[in-house]
């Protein structure tokens, strides 16, 4: 029986009276996949309850941050308490301190840590620390790579902007992204090439080390070690936004799946356990150009948030205590990789599945996905009607190609089942658009 969705759309009705397009944040508003979005109630472990009561398996999780599921008792333990104690001091807490040293002990690289409240200040400000440790302006990011949204980071970006067709987004002005150079993902030449081009003027190279906002992409090895010794010759900082893999791909992120140590990294999603918080950390005599030690400025009312902080820790303090949940999301990554291609022999389609541990997209493209002219090449209809039947059937996939499945400590075989019945009709329905 079709889903129920008036609560949704009279919410949505409402939204869009009073927030851009209805939503907070432009993906959620379903645009790429041709329906309307849901309004979520309540989440429980997999599962998303919307304003209809209409259940569904997700794949979402918040876009990351929920590692272990939704509401996972482990997180909420304490919480009251710790919010009885005040929300907000605006003065250090030792929470934060505590913070920091779990993130700096789980990544070397990460030598001193400052707390901010979202992945696009995480990068924004790393990116700011880098220009002013090295003297130089110009940066080299990724085509189809995002680092949120932060002015100079809107060029070829992935995620939302690659989904509502503004990669490079108008509003920023030509004065500042004239300093950031473009290369190709996992394309080494074209990141020497730049170099050359800009001999001592690039302070930066930031990239996610797997992308995971053109669709899930994984840096190849030798173009992660290559960048590495590139960043080495010319005394240029390396930046791994592990807004997405860190804590999530292994408890020291790509970095410790890689073996390879960037200059600075940035944090978000896990480290906050759902609570807005983002981090960003590196090398001590780059960190210490930073105020109030150095003259390199940022700030923030929020940062370091103690309820944040609580919940963060709660999350980072499982993951530590419970590592085998890192070989149960390589296992549940493995097993929904076989599943789905299993289906895709079956109907005869010719879909890419890329999967890195708990990460994985699933690209309606007839040939391998290795970088952003691969991924933007992807039949974007045919996603729509697979998303729009695995809605219906109560799986809740990211509404666009350009995004990550992300899979949970939480998800089980009875849910990776339920899944593939559903993608059996889903496919059943993109064959039968094709004609
Ligand atoms: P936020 O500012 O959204 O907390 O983080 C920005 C960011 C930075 N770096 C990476 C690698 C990211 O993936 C993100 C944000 N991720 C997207 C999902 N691909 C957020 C979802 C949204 O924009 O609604």
């Amino acid at each position: 029986m079709a889903m129920e969705h008036a609560a949704s759309r009279a919410a949505f009705d409402q939204a869009r009276q009073y927030i851009p397009g209805g939503v907070n944040s432009p993906v959620r508003a379903f645009r790429a996949v041709g329906t309307d979005p849901v309004f979520i109630r309540k989440a429980q472990g997999t599962r998303l309850f919307d304003l209809d009561g209409n259940e569904y398996i997700d794949y979402i999780c918040s876009w990351g941050p929920m590692i272990l599921g939704h509401a996972h008792p482990a997180l909420l333990e304490g919480a009251a308490e710790a919010m009885g104690r005040g929300l907000s001091f605006g003065l250090p807490t030792d929470l934060e301190v505590e913070m920091a040293r779990r993130i700096s002990t789980a990544y070397p690289a990460a030598q001193l840590v400052r707390m901010v409240n979202s992945g696009t200040e995480a990068t924004m400000s790393a990116i700011r620390l880098a220009r002013g440790f090295t003297g130089r302006d110009k940066i080299i990011k990724f085509e189809g790579c995002y680092h949120g949204h932060s002015d100079c980071l809107l060029v070829k970006a992935g995620s939302g902007a690659l989904t509502c067709g503004v990669p490079t987004s108008p509003g920023v002005p030509a004065d500042v992204v004239k300093h950031t150079v473009v290369c190709r993902y996992n394309d080494l030449e074209s990141v020497k090439e730049a170099f050359a081009a800009n001999p001592g003027q690039i302070a930066a190279v930031i990239l996610e080390p797997v992308a995971a906002n053109m669709g899930v992409i994984p840096g190849k090895p030798e173009f992660i070690a290559g960048l590495r010794q590139l960043c080495n010759e010319t005394g240029t900082v390396l930046i791994f936004d592990e807004v997405i893999t860190g804590f999530r791909l292994s408890y020291g992120g790509a970095a410790q799946v890689y073996g390879v140590q960037p200059d600075m990294v940035c944090f978000g999603k896990i480290i906050g356990g759902g609570m807005p918080v983002g981090a960003y950390g590196g090398r001590r005599e780059i960190m210490e150009c930073v105020a109030p030690t150095g003259p390199v400025y940022q700030a923030g009312t929020l940062s370091g948030n103690p309820l944040a902080m609580y919940i963060g820790l709660r999350q980072l303090d499982y993951l530590n205590t419970h590592p085998e949940v890192y070989a149960q999301l390589e296992q549940s990554g493995e097993k929904f990789a076989a599943g789905v291609r299993d289906l895709l022999q079956k109907h005869g389609l010719p879909y890419q599945l890329q999967q890195m541990g708990s990460l994985c997209t699933l690209f309606f493209a007839d040939h391998p996905v290795e970088s952003y002219e691969d991924a933007v090449s992807s039949d974007t209809e045919a996603f729509a009607v697979y998303f729009r039947t695995m809605l219906e059937n109560g799986i809740m996939v990211a509404p666009s190609q350009f995004e990550a499945m992300f899979l949970s400590a939480a998800h089980t075989d009875a849910d990776l089942e339920a899944t593939f019945a559903a993608m059996d009709k889903a496919f059943a329905a993109v064959k039968a658009a094709r004609g």
